[in-house]
Formats: structure tokens, C-alpha cells, sequence
């Protein structure tokens, strides 16, 4: 402990993961904090770690009060920026930081950090796994569920950190010596308010970033190629066709890096995971950029294994392949997923965040039925119908009952919501964990039931 915060009196706005970690980097900093949620005690859980660093706990709802003495307000990434709280800390003159803010005031080690709509928690995990084959003992972190603020404080020689939109704004020093935007599809409207702010708060990623730094764009994709082609920092790209010159790219399946006009190969590369040549191909450019030997790079992306709810097959019963990509929580994710399949069911819905989902409709020639589930189940409803059958249905596990009556023998049953779980789980986990259980139980003989 350094006491960076000492004689500090902060408020940390929510009490989840990232509100928890902040209390705890806070406090063990000297500051004095206090803690407010607005779930209340039952809903909320065991509080007594936060009581134990001696925060003062304040559930069920936010006050003006709770900034009472506080010179500074840390917010979880999921408040919205329409929150009351943030307006009274405005009048008060108390600065609002995010985590990634706090994360930058405590990180001692350099970070290269990786946005974008999709495959971040995969490029996360490749770009540190190459950084560990290269000899760095380097640390994933962030959005991916370890946060950034806890990281930030262990002991290793570099942090490669996932970073949201939510995450992104409110933060002014967040500063990556790497950064990485994969790709940019609308997503999360209802926080951000608009595309537009949603694509300002992406492009917070290379803010703090100067002429000796990085920043690793992809070629392919014309929304997020406009944003990384004005950042204001070196510029290095990756693309899924024969990379040019300081480029990462492919060439007869195989991932391959120009490096002094020579072709240097970096291995094999899964095709059958949607968006995962993308992934791979980002991670390559950000590890070479912080000067990773080619060698490792290819051992740490051979290494690495994916993260559970992105397209594996959970269960093959009669036939029938269950495939789990729980984590395509929205349109863009959902779409390459549908893209890697033939004659499917698609079981999609949930909460759809302002998220136009009509372009689901350009996979249904992959298809031949559609499951509709959840809060937007009609919405997905009138992007299939008249082209095929689709069927509202209220659970995941009526959901997989009904998929499983209309998949083909052979066939494939794709969970591909294109939403957030946010409306009938605490999370895709739960969503992709139920959804396996419920195959599973078809193969049980529970078929009919
Ligand atoms: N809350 C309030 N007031 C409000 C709104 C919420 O008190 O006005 C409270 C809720 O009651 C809840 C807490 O805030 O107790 C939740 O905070 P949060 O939504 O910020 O979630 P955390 O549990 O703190 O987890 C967050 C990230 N969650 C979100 O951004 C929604 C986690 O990303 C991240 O791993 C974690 O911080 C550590 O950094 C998850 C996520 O779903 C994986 N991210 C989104 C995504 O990937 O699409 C962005």
C-alpha cells in the first residue's frame, strides 16, 4: 500500500464487481469510502467484505447525501451517464472518474489494451498468452471479469486489460501503450444514447495516446478502420486477406506478419469460431508492436484456450448439434456466428439495447426455423417472418425443447441471441449455462417434457 489515497473521502457508486474492487484498491490506499447501490440488502448479498475494509454501506438507493464530504465520485462501468448522481456530483464540483480512471492513478506496470463490439475477452486472452510465450509476465484484466483496478495493484511486468464502452468514458488518463479496436457495430444504444457516442467513448481507447505508442486497427472493417485511422499515435493494421508491409493477415489459411518486407508466418488459426481469425490476427500485430518475438507469438496463440459461450458444441443428442454462443450479445456477434452454420434453428432474443435487429434477416438463408425468447422476442419475430417459421417461446428451456422438435437429422441447434441476457438472467453465462442444461436433459429423456 502506497497511501495514494490517504485523507481521501470517496464514494463508489454501485457494489458489484467493479464497485467492490474499487472500495477495496481505495481503502487499502488510505481512502475513506463509502459505498452505495441501489438493490437493497436482500437483493444485494454478503456486504461484510466491503464493511471489513470499513466502508460505510448504503443500499436501496442513491442520495445526494452520499456525496456529503466526498471529494471524489468512482462509478461502475454499467451506471448509466443519465444517472441522477452524476448531476449532483456536478453541482457539488466533485469529479466522477470510471474504473479505468482509478485503474490509471494505481497501475505501475505498462498496459495494452483491447475494444471493440466483439472478440475482446478473446484478443484479451490471446495478446496476453503471447506476451507470457515472449517471457513477459503479463496479466489479463478488465471487462473480462478481473478488474483492472485489482490488477493494477499485483505485481507483474505488464497488464493487458479489456476494456467496454462503459468502461471508456469518464476517464481523462487512461493511457495504453497498445491499444487495439477490433471492430465497431452498433451495440449498448440504450447507455450510450447514440452510435455516435457510443463510437466517441471507443475512440477514448488511444486518447492519451502520443507519437511513440500504438495503436492496432482493422483493415476490414470500414466503421471502426474511419475511427483508428485518426489516432493520434503510430498505426499498425490487421486484416483477414495478404497483409501489406507491418501488417498481419492471411495467406492460404495460415496467419501471416510482414515484418521488412518479409513474410513471416505465425501459424494455424481456428476457422470454424466465428470472428476468431479477427481475434487472432489483432492479437499478432498488438504483441509484435510491443516488440514480442514472432516465435511466441505463434506458441502463445497455438496455446490459447477460448473462453466458454462462444460457439462450442455443448451437446450432440439424436443427431443434433447444440452449439453455445451465448456470448453473441449482439447483432454484429450474432451474425457471424449464423454465418458459420448450415440449415440451423436459431434460438435469439433477450434484451436488445436499442439495437436495431433487423440485419439478423441476412443470416436466414443459413436457417430453418427461428426460436424467439425474451424481451425482444417479438422484434425477432418480425425480422424472420414470412421467410421462416418462428416460434415465441418463453424460456431458454422451452426454447431448446422447440428447437430440438424442428432441427434437421443431422442438424444444428445455434443459441446466437444478438441481446443481452440482462432480461431473464444475471448474465450470458447463466443464459449459455441454461441452455446447455436444457440440451443435456433432452438427452436425459426429458425430450418430450
Ligand atoms: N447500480 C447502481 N446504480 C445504478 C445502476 C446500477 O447502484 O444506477 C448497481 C447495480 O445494482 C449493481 C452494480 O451497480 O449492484 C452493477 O455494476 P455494473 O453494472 O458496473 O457491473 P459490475 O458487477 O461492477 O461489473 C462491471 C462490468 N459490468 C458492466 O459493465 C455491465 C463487468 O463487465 C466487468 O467485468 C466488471 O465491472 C469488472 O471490470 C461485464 C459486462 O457485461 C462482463 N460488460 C459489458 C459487455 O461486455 O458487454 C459492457
Amino acid at each position: 500500500m502506497s497511501g495514494a489515497f490517504r485523507g481521501r473521502r470517496v464514494l463508489v457508486v454501485g457494489a458489484g464487481v467493479a464497485g467492490r474492487a474499487a472500495a477495496e484498491a481505495l481503502a487499502s490506499e488510505g481512502a475513506s469510502v463509502v459505498v452505495t447501490d441501489v438493490r437493497d440488502a436482500a437483493a444485494i448479498g454478503d456486504v461484510s467484505g466491503l464493511e471489513a475494509l470499513g466502508a460505510d454501506v448504503r443500499l436501496g438507493r442513491h442520495d445526494p447525501s452520499d456525496l456529503d464530504g466526498a471529494d471524489l465520485l468512482v462509478a461502475s462501468p454499467g451506471i448509466p451517464p443519465s444517472a441522477e448522481v452524476f448531476a449532483w456530483a456536478r453541482e457539488r464540483g466533485v469529479p466522477a472518474w470510471g474504473e479505468l480512471e482509478l485503474g490509471a492513478h494505481l497501475a505501475t506496470a505498462p498496459y495494452l489494451a483491447v475494444t471493440g463490439t466483439n472478440g475482446k475477452t478473446t484478443t484479451t486472452g490471446m495478446l496476453a498468452a503471447c506476451l507470457q510465450a515472449g517471457g513477459i509476465e503479463a496479466v489479463a484484466c478488465g471487462n473480462i471479469g478481473h478488474p483492472f483496478t485489482t490488477a493494477a495493484r499485483t505485481a507483474c511486468e505488464a497488464l493487458v486489460v479489456e476494456v467496454s464502452s462503459f468502461q471508456l468514458d469518464r476517464q481523462t488518463s487512461f493511457h495504453p501503450v497498445v491499444s487495439v479496436l477490433l471492430n465497431l457495430a452498433p451495440d449498448h444504444l440504450d447507455h450510450h444514447g447514440s452510435f455516435d457516442a457510443y463510437r466517441r467513448a471507443k475512440a477514448a481507447i488511444y486518447a492519451q495516446q502520443t507519437g511513440t505508442d500504438i495503436h492496432v486497427g482493422n483493415r476490414d472493417d470500414a466503421a471502426a478502420a474511419a475511427v483508428s485511422s485518426v489516432a493520434p499515435c503510430r498505426i499498425r493494421w490487421f486484416r483477414d486477406g495478404e497483409p501489406m508491409e507491418d501488417e498481419v493477415g492471411y495467406r492460404d489459411g495460415r496467419l501471416v506478419a510482414r515484418i521488412d518486407r518479409r513474410s513471416v508466418d505465425l501459424g494455424e488459426v481456428d476457422a470454424g469460431r466465428a470472428g476468431y481469425r479477427e481475434d487472432a490476427a489483432a492479437a499478432a500485430v498488438a504483441a509484435l508492436a510491443y516488440g514480442v518475438d514472432p516465435d511466441a507469438i505463434a506458441a502463445g496463440i497455438a496455446s490459447y484456450a477460448p473462453a466458454a459461450h462462444r460457439g462450442e458444441t455443448v451437446a450432440e443428442i439424436d443427431g443434433v448439434r447444440f452449439l453455445d454462443n451465448s456470448k453473441a450479445t449482439n447483432v454484429h456477434a450474432a451474425l457471424a456466428a449464423i454465418t458459420g452454420v448450415r440449415r440451423a434453428v436459431l434460438i435469439a432474443g433477450g434484451r436488445a439495447k436499442g439495437q436495431d435487429l433487423t440485419p439478423l434477416g441476412r443470416g436466414a438463408d443459413n436457417l430453418v426455423a427461428v426460436i424467439a425468447i425474451g424481451e425482444a422476442s417479438a422484434e425477432i419475430e418480425a425480422v424472420f417472418r414470412g421467410r421462416l417459421p418462428v416460434t415465441q417461446v418463453a424460456t431458454i428451456e422451452d426454447a431448446v425443447r422447440a428447437a430440438f422438435g424442428q432441427a434437421a437429422r443431422p442438424g444444428v441447434v445455434l443459441l446466437a441471441p444478438g441481446c443481452a441476457s440482462w432480461d431473464q438472467f444475471a448474465s450470458y453465462v447463466e443464459r449459455g449455462e441454461r441452455f446447455a442444461a436444457a440440451a443435456h436433459a433432452l438427452g436425459d429423456g426429458d425430450a418430450d417434457g
